[in-house]
């Protein structure tokens, strides 16, 4: 698992565990101590040989690591272009058949709310880092159709412990469901190429997810439970991205030959 230190990496480190004979964390980050069952691996992702080693007689790859958000292009084509296109080449020569992608929802972020869409609908990335998960995305199909391998991309919607905001009625992905997710991916006999949805059964979702069904993913929670409490501390003036499914990351900017919210490159003014 890949990005094991990160949000989605604990949670999944905690759920997992026991499950499978081991599993082999790697991150640039401190995983603190390997319990019964870990292994751990301290990699860069950028750092293809490392990759590599990694993968040894692995038999899935979970693969989280990413910048999470968006930055400066310079910085998302490293680390999510090319950390991503590591994981997916070291799986492939060593061997290893399946890989759980972890896409996210910002790879459609600027539909608007009022139209339901699913995996089949053309992409709309919200920034860089949308366009980064639909270059995985992409990657993963190439890996399907050429070399056999099995994947699952998860558009990811909101992870967290309870949803915390209007938009999070719709996106949730609780940290059950996300844990029963990835199990299903690593368990489907036949899971060829998904695209899933990474949401709870929220009554408000604006996804429809026909491959859940098929990896036999049947989520437990719906944020609907929280929509009270959500309603209560709402005190946020309302938004023109509120219109968006991708939120905030689909903030329309100023036309073309006026500065981007993000430097341009790298470190960049
Ligand atoms: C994501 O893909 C981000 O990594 C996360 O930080 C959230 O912003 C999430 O999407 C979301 O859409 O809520």
């Amino acid at each position: 698992m890949t990005g094991a230190a990160g949000r989605i990496g604990a949670v999944l480190r905690e759920g997992l565990r026991g499950r499978y004979a081991a599993l082999r964390l790697l991150d640039v980050e401190d995983l603190g101590t390997a319990r019964d069952g870990e292994e751990l691996v301290t990699a860069d992702l950028r750092d293809y040989a490392r990759v590599e080693a990694a993968a040894e007689g692995v038999d899935a790859v979970v693969h989280l690591g990413a910048i999470p958000g968006e930055a400066a292009f310079a910085d998302i084509c490293e680390h999510n272009l090319v950390g991503t296109y590591h994981v997916f080449e070291a799986a492939r020569r060593q061997g290893v058949q399946r890989v759980v992608y972890a896409s996210s929802n910002h790879a459609t972020g600027f539909y608007p709310v009022s139209e339901r869409i699913g995996p089949d609908a053309p992409v709309r990335p919200d920034s860089y880092y949308g366009v980064s998960k639909v270059f995985g995305e992409a990657l993963g199909r190439l890996y399907v159709d050429k070399f056999a391998m099995q994947v699952a991309c998860l558009r990811i919607g909101s992870f967290r412990e309870r949803p915390t905001s209007r938009r999070e009625l719709s996106t949730w992905l609780s940290h059950r469901d996300a844990v029963d997710l990835v199990r299903c991916c690593l368990d489907a006999p036949a899971l060829g190429f998904a695209i899933v949805y990474g949401l709870s059964a929220n009554t408000r979702s604006w996804w429809d997810n026909p491959e859940a069904d098929r990896i036999g993913y049947r989520p437990a929670d719906d944020a609907e439970s929280f929509a009270g409490e959500v309603a209560a501390n709402d005190d946020h003036p309302t938004e023109p991205t509120d219109s968006l499914q991708g939120g905030p990351f689909a903030a329309r900017e100023a036309t073309a030959g006026q500065p981007h919210g993000v430097p341009p490159v790298s470190g960049g003014a």
